[in-house]
């Protein structure tokens, strides 16, 4: 059974990926009218579209999945310690399905513009096919990494063989055996893809910007006996969730740096690469990530690690990143990606040496020489956190535009509202703990604590709900001193809003899109303004608004 295609909902929920497949669970418990819509031809969201080899999550699958239903835990079987793309969609079509959720999604339905009617209190949206319907309750579950960012290079129309961006590539099957590649970009996409396909294709060469620290992410199979052992241990590995700060089984090694010896720091170091997924990052020394002599230890340890694993020398120190020290931008995990730089058919290309001229209809010219490729693949990232906002004609109060007012970076309250925009939810927004964290073990505090809200509303009677800009701008207060004792606010990445595909997102433009104070701190929070009656958002019944001290009378005296 498909949704009834009407064109007004109390919720409409934009994204049917991990977030808006929760959202609408939850909406659909608690009897709420609402549809989701997706852009893409079926749900999934990231796991639908990601299709290049070698995707896969970073994080322990078992902590990836929902923990919400006992039943899905119980049925479902993860096959790797790291699932796979194929899998991931499986799975999150598995949870649909059970659940019987497809009836709310309607898909090819992209929302052009959303514009708040201050009369009605009600949202207005467009789609690109000109379909119009309106909501009580935009919920925008757009993604962190939705919108891709092609490289603007001079000539890319001109190639004649195939090219992609990663998030792009195609349903079918695409032919590398014996083909020449070209693959730009070298973050946690292209690490990934090059790894899989270097011994897959004719000829491969990577067209390197800046190298990325990766690390061994110790993938493996989960059998039936340890499926099992995980089931009974289900309770007790979403408890050490919540108490870590990166929503990771992984706890960091709470000794100080400098209080243990050097064999000692060696010692975890060396137990920790050759330990799965991010133990790497997450179970070493607080102060990696804070103090930079501590730091410039670890990478060089590192940078000794990638010095053993690929044969020439020369590759090796190109491997190596200078600008950066290890941690401080997101770690891509890697499956013999510096052995994939020991073989024959592999080539690096130091693009900050010999930068690239232009694509031409046979394949590239640096400013060295020509290339020519079957395929060029683009993983070169994304408009990160904000860009499937931006991408969207938002327009609330006064018809001021959402896109105008984050121009130079979000401003949010609890990264989930934006004052000036009522009613208007984002339960993986920026400023939020989505970004930051194990992705939906923040995704369900934060769905949850939405829906707490839109219940909330009902249960009072309550039409519009929109943060003070007081409210609003303490938070953003908040997010930037969280960054500020973090290394990685100098990070050339999209942890601080830097991409020099998107006009604006220039480097030292910080951009304060991630909440780096830990899911516990974030948990607390946000629970702390529920429980005080949403201290901070201004509430209207009927026409009239009512501040925090006339509700909280109103409430008391109910
Ligand atoms: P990232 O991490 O943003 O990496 C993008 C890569 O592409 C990075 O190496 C960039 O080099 C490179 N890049 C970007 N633009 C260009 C141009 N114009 N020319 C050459 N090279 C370029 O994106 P990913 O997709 O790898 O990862 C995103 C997230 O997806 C990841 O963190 C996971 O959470 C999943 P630069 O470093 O900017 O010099």
């Amino acid at each position: 059974m498909t949704v009834e295609a009407k064109s007004h909902y109390e919720a409409i929920v934009i994204g049917a990926g991990v977030a808006g497949i929760y959202q609408i669970k939850l909406l659909s418990d608690l009897g709420v009218d609402a549809t989701v819509l997706d852009a893409a031809p079926d749900l999934g969201g990231t796991w639908y579209w990601n299709r290049y080899p070698g995707a896969r999550f970073d994080s322990e699958s078992y902590t990836y999945g929902y923990s919400f239903s006992k039943e899905v835990l119980d049925e479902w079987h993860w096959k790797e310690r790291f699932s796979s793309q194929p899998e991931n969609l499986r799975y999150l079509n598995f949870v649909a399905d059970k659940f019987d959720l497809r009836k709310y999604m309607q898909f090819n339905c992209k929302v052009a513009a959303a514009h708040f009617d201050e009369t009605a209190n009600l949202w207005r949206l467009t789609l690109s096919d000109g379909r119009k319907l309106t909501c009580r309750f935009p919920i925008l579950a757009v993604g962190l990494l939705s919108i891709p960012t092609p490289p603007k290079i001079k000539g890319m129309e001109k190639f004649k063989g195939r090219s992609f961006h990663t998030f792009h590539w195609p349903h079918e099957p695409v032919a590398l055996a014996g083909k020449k590649v070209a693959v730009i970009g070298t973050g946690a996409t292209g690490i990934q893809v090059i790894a899989e396909i270097a011994d897959k294709v004719g000829d491969l060469t990577v067209f390197q910007r800046r190298p990325n620290w990766s690390a061994p992410l110790h993938n493996s199979a989960i059998s039936d006996a340890e499926m099992a052992e995980i089931r009974s241990r289900y309770k007790e590995i979403f408890a050490q969730c919540s108490r870590t700060p990166g929503g990771f089984e992984h706890e960091p090694d709470r000794r100080g740096f400098y209080e243990v010896s050097r064999e000692e720091r060696l010692a975890l170091w060396d137990k920790l690469y050759a330990s799965p997924g991010f133990a790497v990052w997450l179970r070493n020394f607080r102060e990696i990530f804070t103090d930079e002599k501590a730091n410039a230890e670890f990478s060089e340890y590192i940078a000794g690690r990638i010095r053993q694993r690929v044969k020439d020398p020369a590759v090796a120190e190109k491997l190596i990143p200078r600008d950066h020290g290890f941690g401080v931008q997101r770690v891509p995990m890697e499956t013999h990606y510096f052995e994939a730089y020991n073989r024959d058919n592999v080539h690096l290309v130091d693009i900050t040496e010999t930068p690239i001229v232009e694509i031409t209809e046979t394949g590239l010219r640096t400013t060295e020489r020509e290339f020519d490729f079957d395929v060029i693949v683009y993983a070169t990232g994304f408009d990160a956190i904000t860009g499937a906002y931006d991408h969207i004609d938002i327009q609330g109060v006064g018809g001021v535009k959402l896109r105008d007012l984050w121009s130079d970076g979000p401003s949010t309250f609890l990264g989930m509202l934006v004052h000036g925009f009522p009613n208007l939810l984002m339960p993986s927004g920026p400023q939020s703990g989505s970004a930051s964290t194990n992705f939906p073990r923040a995704i369900e505090t934060c769905v949850d604590w939405c829906t707490g809200l839109l219940k909330y509303m009902r249960e009072h009677g309550y039409v519009r709900a929109e943060p003070t800009l007081d409210a609003q701008e303490r938070w953003t207060e908040h997010v930037k001193q969280m960054y500020s004792a973090m290394l990685m606010r100098k990070a050339k990445s999209w942890f601080t809003g830097y991409n020099s595909n998107v006009p604006g997102h220039e480097y030292g433009k910080t951009r304060y899109l991630v909440y780096n104070g830990g899911a516990p701190k974030y948990v607390s929070k946000i629970a702390q303004v529920a429980h005080n009656d949403y201290a901070g958002i201004n509430f209207t019944i009927g026409s009239e608004p009512l501040t925090d001290r006339e509700r909280v009378a109103e409430t008391n005296a109910a």
